[in-house]
């Protein structure tokens, strides 16, 4: 992996904050920056074949709508999916994970239970509780452990009590912990519940493939993997998108609409995208796709390992009080930390004026705050493109924070 040629495609790395520092952007679990070829593709979709998809005789049309089913395949090809009728896009992980709660929940019965986790996101949590608030279904909740992993002997005790569905992270986008979801999967399919697996982190930092993990449905958002922001996927297996009634009503989703003889719908995958689609970011995941598999999705996640592991020897070393939330064995390229006596957001504003760039706050898992006693942390998170010496810029303005406010 050559480092150099791979920051230069990314134009952003080369600014500067505040007029002075060069931007270190370690804000990638938020969403990474994006390379030229992406944007290119963008602005060429824009420029030269932008029409409306799907429903046009016309040259154009056909062009976008050719451009739109390449990024459908290549996010088939990319995931391991078997059949392009399996791939839905949305508008991110979020719109996913709320297709299947709404969809799938009219499958569920008033008492029916729901299995999620302790350090799920929000929009793995939210819409369950909104299933919960229509339809009388209850969700349970596995529990995290002070390492950041989740407590396994409780998921065995949940699963015997006959879950409908189980609902996981890949990996959390707080303690980077990396869930065993193929594991975790048979063990749901063993006790008859369908498995859901949010892929929002898990996307960029690994080979995914679903088959393998013999998820059901797979979520993930394009933004977070060097793609557009506003367009994601869902994979669901063929059978259970068969079953499922639409989630939107709206054109490109029917078979036949009239209002004497019932209306009909499409078929898969086009049942779940009603409306116009965003047939610009759809062909540009192409390139998005493209840029991974040219660095190389393993030695990304190999780069991204070392990252890990010299920035937190190097943080326990410059400040050895420091608290780091997620020691999990197996965990992503993501530090979540806070200096004691020292409030996350101004350790987050002072890394701002130093140039660099860190998230701060509950990182939408109020409930996996709630488990650790806090009100939020401080979290910087590594992509293909950050370097040592990046993290040693990191580390000497958190040696300066750390200095000033305590
Ligand atoms: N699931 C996980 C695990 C996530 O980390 C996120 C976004 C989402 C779902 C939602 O993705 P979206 O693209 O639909 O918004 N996580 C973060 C984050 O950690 N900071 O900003 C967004």
């Amino acid at each position: 992996m050559d480092i150099h040629d791979i920051r230069a495609q990314f134009p952003i790395l080369s600014e500067t904050i505040h007029g002075k520092h060069p931007l270190v952007y370690l804000d990638n679990a938020a969403t990474s920056q994006t390379p030229k070829r992406v944007v290119e593709a963008i602005e060429h979709a824009y420029f030269t074949q932008k029409a409306n998809v799907h429903r046009g005789v016309h040259c154009l049309s056909q062009k976008a709508t050719a451009a739109m089913e390449k990024g459908r395949s290549a996010v088939r090809e990319f995931i391991g999916a078997p059949s392009e009728a399996e791939v839905i896009f949305t508008r991110g992980t979020t719109e996913a994970l709320n297709l299947v709660a709404a969809s799938y929940g009219e499958l569920l019965s008033p008492g029916d239970l729901v299995v999620i986790t302790q350090m799920e996101h929000h929009s793995n949590i939210v819409p369950w509780q909104l299933l919960r608030d229509r339809r009388g279904i209850r969700i349970k909740v596995v529990p995290v452990l002070d390492d950041g992993t989740l407590d396994m002997d409780v998921y065995r005790r949940l699963l015997e009590e006959s879950p409908r569905l189980v609902s996981v992270t890949q990996i959390s986008n707080v303690l980077g912990t990396v869930n065993p979801i193929r594991e975790m999967a048979a063990m749901a399919h063993d006790a008859g519940a369908v498995f859901v697996c949010d892929g929002a982190q898990g996307v960029a930092h690994g080979p995914v493939d679903v088959l393998d993990l013999d998820v059901d449905f797979y979520a993930f958002s394009a933004h977070k993997m060097y793609g557009p922001t506003g367009i994601g996927a869902l994979y669901g297996k063929r059978e259970l998108l068969e079953k499922m009634p639409p989630y939107q009503g709206g054109g490109e989703m029917i078979g036949h609409v009239s209002f004497d003889h019932g209306t009909t719908w499409a078929d898969l995958p086009y049942k779940f995208e009603a409306g116009t689609p965003d047939f610009v970011g759809a062909a540009a995941i192409v390139e998005a796709i493209g840029f991974m598999q040219s660095t190389g999705i393993e030695a990304m996640k190999a780069h991204e390992e070392d990252l890990l592991n010299y920035a937190t020897e190097r943080m326990k070393e410059a400040i050895p009080d420091i608290h780091i939330y997620g020691t999990a064995p197996h965990k992503a390229s993501l530090i979540s930390f806070l200096i004691p006596g020292v409030h996350h957001y101004d350790t987050g504003v002072l890394l701002d004026q130093l140039g660099i760039a860190v998230r701060t706050g509950h990182h939408c898992t109020q409930p996996l705050m709630e488990r650790f006693g806090i009100e939020g942390t401080v979290r910087a998170s590594f992509a293909a493109y950050n370097t040592r010496r990046e993290i040693d810029a990191f580390i000497s303005a958190l040696i300066r924070v750390n200095s000033m406010l305590r």
